[in-house]
């Protein structure tokens, strides 16, 4: 890692299958930072298991985020790639940093919220310091930014604050890290469902698209969304439908919303809508092939994931003998 890049870290829960608003709102960008800077990206399988896992479908869903990480054109030359659980790291500096985190601040998490309120059964204690684990990511490596999509802005904040209380009491010990939420597909909906964001465990699959769905599936999907009474592709908040399908037109293609609305001016909602099908059928035909190929070679897999997580472990030691020394434990 060169010394003068600044550094960016990031993660995706292995919780399902790659959506396309997990990809415009973080993947995407996150390729485009490479060169720029010192990267890391994580697959925060710690983080998974807040939700009941099945042990097999995790291990599956571990190992094909990985891989779609790399297909989607993350360079393992460039960027250090790995398993949150395989550097310790991680889970000891998320102990010492929950006792730096107040009981209130945590309980006004909204992600908190809802998934408190979609799994009842299972309120667990970590669900609740969720937060404090995803702090201690991104503190461990000093990052300087952290790209995400809109809905991680509140996690983002109390990481600043976590740190910043930390670093009052013993001094300059952690960077103080900005979110970096990019403008396109920084929110993506739910198909079938536009009030809310589209989320990889949604049980309702019309609701997302995956990067691995058949292009007949993503076509399906796309026919199937809400949109509204009217019949006018026109970007407006009481039209939620008709926006998400613009937005993710734009996103995946990279036009601005005026080019959109004008190309799609005399259309009805179901032309407009198989146009949109195929633009994100056509972005994600490279990336399906790439996947399939990096698919056949698991020891190169192996390899990227086992130096990956020793660079990771290497920085990731610095910082915490730093805190140990600060906090006033026994050197090691
Ligand atoms: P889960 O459904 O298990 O909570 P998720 O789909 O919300 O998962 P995460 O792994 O928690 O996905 O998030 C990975 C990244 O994708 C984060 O940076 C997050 O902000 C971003 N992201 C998630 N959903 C969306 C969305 N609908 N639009 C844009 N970005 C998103
Ligand atoms: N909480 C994030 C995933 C995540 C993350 C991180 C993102 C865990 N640790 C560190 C950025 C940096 C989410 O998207 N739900």
């Amino acid at each position: 890692m060169s010394e003068d890049k600044k550094v960016i870290f990031s993660g995706m829960q292995p919780s399902g299958l790659i959506t396309l608003g997990n990809y415009l709102g973080a993947l995407n960008n996150w390729t485009k930072l490479q060169d720029e800077y010192n990267c890391l990206y994580c697959v925060v399988d710690l983080h998974a298991i807040t939700v009941r896992q099945d042990p097999a479908k995790l291990r599956k869903a571990s190992r094909d985020v990985l891989i779609q990480y790399i297909a989607a054109g993350i360079d393992p030359e460039k960027s250090i790639l790995y398993y949150q659980s395989h550097v310790p790291q991680h889970a000891e500096l998320s102990w010492i940093l929950n006792c730096y985190t107040y009981m209130g601040e945590l309980g006004r998490m909204t992600q908190f919220k809802e998934k408190s309120q979609k799994h009842t059964d299972n309120i667990n204690a970590g669900l609740f310091t969720y937060p404090v684990l995803m702090a201690s990511d991104i503190l461990l490596y000093q990052t300087d930014l952290v790209p995400v999509g809109e809905d991680q802005r509140q996690h983002l904040e109390i990481t600043r604050d976590i740190a910043g209380r930390f670093n009052a009491v013993y001094g300059d010990v952690f960077k103080i890290p900005e979110a970096y939420i990019g403008k396109a597909g920084a929110r993506v909906m739910a198909l079938q469902e536009p009030s809310k964001k589209m989320s990889k465990s949604d049980e309702n699959k019309n609701n997302t698209i995956a990067l691995l769905d058949e292009p007949s599936v993503i076509m399906n999907k796309f026919k199937k969304a809400v949109t509204d009474s009217e019949n006018e592709v026109r970007f407006s908040e009481d039209k939620p439908g008709v926006s998400n399908l613009l937005s993710i037109y734009c996103a995946v293609t990279g036009k601005t919303l005026q080019q959109a609305e004008a190309e799609f001016a005399n259309c009805g909602y179901g032309s407009f809508k198989t146009s949109v099908g195929e633009a994100v059928v056509s972005k994600l035909e490279p990336f399906q092939k790439k996947v399939a190929e990096l698919e056949k070679n698991k020891d190169y897999i192996e390899k990227v994931v086992k130096e990956g997580s020793e660079k990771a472990s290497y920085l990731a030691a610095k910082t915490l003998r730093k805190v140990h020394k600060k906090i006033g434990f026994i050197p090691r």
